[in-house]
């Protein structure tokens, strides 16, 4: 069994106020240091390492997220933030249908500088939401959402439980090891040619 440890960027993005700085707090509180940052320069970064095995190798996987503001006045620095990301998470706030609106253009802007890199989308603020609106909801992102293989996850930063909230991190990580777990770093030795 090959053991392998990497290390990869992921891009939270979405638009302001969503909800982005709750949910990575919640999910994986920051260091005070760090988060002092975040408020100057519109920029945090949380550590999150995962174990995944796959048949012939195990990959420990520590996801660096970076959490991009969504605020306007930051908006020309926020596609050079994505720059090397391997991964992205995607916020949107079911009470704001621009915020939603926006969901396909912030795939589309990180994958633009990125590449095809795997999504993850993440509604928040499902509470206050009647059941027939949740319903149509979810019909209108499984649509919005199949052109860009990106599953989405409805949350409530004030209700829901962190493993409801941890939920689209893990599927993002599974993926990115599943990618990684197929394709070998430069330098790294391919499946094909074992140790
Ligand atoms: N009631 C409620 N409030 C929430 C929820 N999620 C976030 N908030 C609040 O909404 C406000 C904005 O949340 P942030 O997490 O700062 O949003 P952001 O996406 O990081 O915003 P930008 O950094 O401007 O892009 C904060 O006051 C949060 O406490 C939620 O699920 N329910
Ligand atoms: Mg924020």
């Amino acid at each position: 069994m090959r053991r392998r440890e990497l290390i990869k960027k992921v891009c939270l993005v979405g638009d302001s106020g969503v909800g982005k700085k709750t949910i990575a707090g919640l999910v994986a509180p920051f260091e005070k240091g760090i988060d002092k940052y975040t408020e100057k320069i519109g920029l945090a970064v949380t550590k999150y390492g995962l174990e995944f095995q796959f048949a012939t190798q195990s990959i420990r996987l520590i996801i660096m997220i970076w959490d991009v503001t969504g605020q306007q006045e930051y908006r020309r620095l926020q596609r050079s933030y994505c720059l090397g990301a391997e991964g992205v998470i995607v916020v949107a706030d079911a009470s704001l249908p621009s915020s939603l609106e926006s969901l396909r253009g912030w795939i589309k802007a990180v994958r633009g500088v990125s590449g095809d890199i795997p999504a993850v989308v993440i509604v928040n603020r499902i509470a206050g939401l009647p059941e027939a609106a949740r319903a149509g909801l979810q019909r209108s992102l499984t649509a919005m959402l199949a052109p860009f293989n990106a599953p989405f996850f409805l949350v409530d930063a004030a209700s829901s439980g962190v493993a409801a909230l941890k939920a689209p991190f893990y599927e993002l990580a599974r993926r990115i090891a599943s990618r990684a777990a197929a394709t070998p770093s430069p330098g790294e030795p391919g499946p094909s040619r074992g140790q």
